[in-house]
């Protein structure tokens, strides 16, 4: 499955196109309570500065309403995550939109079970990190602290195509309130294509019936409705991934033009974690990890450089 923040191919998306999309999507659970959630936070955060809403990780595209096999999207969570880190370092308060299982903020060095991997039992009632974790739990525990305490950090979670693009729509709304101090960071792995609810299987589908033949729908093109209509003043950035590099750049700039997006970061499967292209109306910049530094990571030098530009946008 193609991924590219429900980019696809270039075609117009109609405003009926979202409509019937949203309309027919299953409803998102607890949409009331993300919504009270939403506000609140924004309320709060709008008079102390800039919020980024961050997506992270893959959605995945149900097969049967019942659901018992998807398609899913390739990302970790590893770049929304460390994102996530440096902008709430940066003074943010970030809106986390995460895949369910995937990378979180302050835990990415931390082994999956981190309960069990971590701690040991050291007598009947005291349980201490191990010496090999010590001091990468104490980040994570103050870090963490640190970020519920002051308020900076709202995660919220999603599984597939219609619960992103529900909740995208809703915090959009709520950050445009903000004005130009919004920040859009979409590096979430949005499906391109999608089986429509009121067609898909209610039932497991049978291996019985022979071959399985399946046409997807291409999701509608939300980008240039959260630039038109959701978040107009924002400051919007969008990714693209592409395997082949010949492709990558030309593929950046269109969708740099065609949803107005302020800045597009471009990155290759393979070389993700080292190096990126930031495209933008003045020009392409490259930005690498620190490779000086085992530790380092090439968000370290990414969200530098967009702080500066929504900072220059801002004034
Ligand atoms: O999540 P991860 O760290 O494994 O990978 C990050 C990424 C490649 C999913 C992200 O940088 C990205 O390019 N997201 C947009 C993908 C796309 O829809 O084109």
């Amino acid at each position: 499955m193609a991924a590219s923040n429900g980019l696809g191919s270039f075609e117009e998306t109609s405003n009926d196109d979202i409509k019937s999309f949203f309309d027919s999507s299953p409803p998102l659970k607890d949409a009331a309570e993300i919504k009270r959630k939403l506000e609140e936070f924004i309320q709060k955060k709008s008079f102390l500065g800039k919020v980024v809403l961050v997506t992270s990780g893959g959605t995945t595209v149900p097969l049967e309403q019942r659901c018992v096999r998807y398609i899913d999207n390739f990302s970790s969570g590893s770049r929304g995550a460390a994102s996530a880190e440096y902008f709430l370092k940066a003074g943010y308060a970030v809106v986390f939109l995460y895949r369910e299982g995937t990378y979180q903020p302050f835990c990415r060095s931390l082994p999956n079970n981190p309960l069990l991997e971590c701690f040991e039992v050291t007598s009947e009632s005291n349980i201490t990190a191990r010496p090999l974790y010590e001091k990468t739990v104490k980040e994570a525990i103050s870090n963490t602290h640190v970020a519920a305490s002051n308020g900076t950090l709202l995660k919220l979670p999603f599984t597939t195509i219609f619960e992103y693009l529900q909740n995208l729509q809703l915090i959009s709304s709520s950050m445009s309130s903000l004005g130009s101090s919004a920040l859009f960071y979409l590096a979430a792995a949005v499906s391109d294509f999608y089986v429509p609810w009121e067609s898909m299987a209610v039932h497991k589908i049978q291996s019985s019936s022979g071959p399985l033949d399946m046409r997807l729908a291409q999701v509608p093109k939300m980008l240039s409705v959260l630039r038109k209509d959701w978040a107009p003043k924002a400051f919007c950035i969008s990714f693209k991934l592409e395997t082949d590099m010949k492709i990558l750049l030309e593929k950046a700039g269109t969708a740099l033009k065609k949803y107005n997006m302020d800045m597009v970061v471009a990155n290759e499967l393979l070389t993700r974690k080292e190096e990126v292209v930031v495209v933008t109306k003045g020009g392409n910049i490259v930005v690498q990890r620190d490779t000086t530094r085992a530790d380092a990571d090439v968000e370290e030098p990414l969200i530098k450089l967009i702080v500066d530009k929504h900072s220059a946008y801002l004034s």
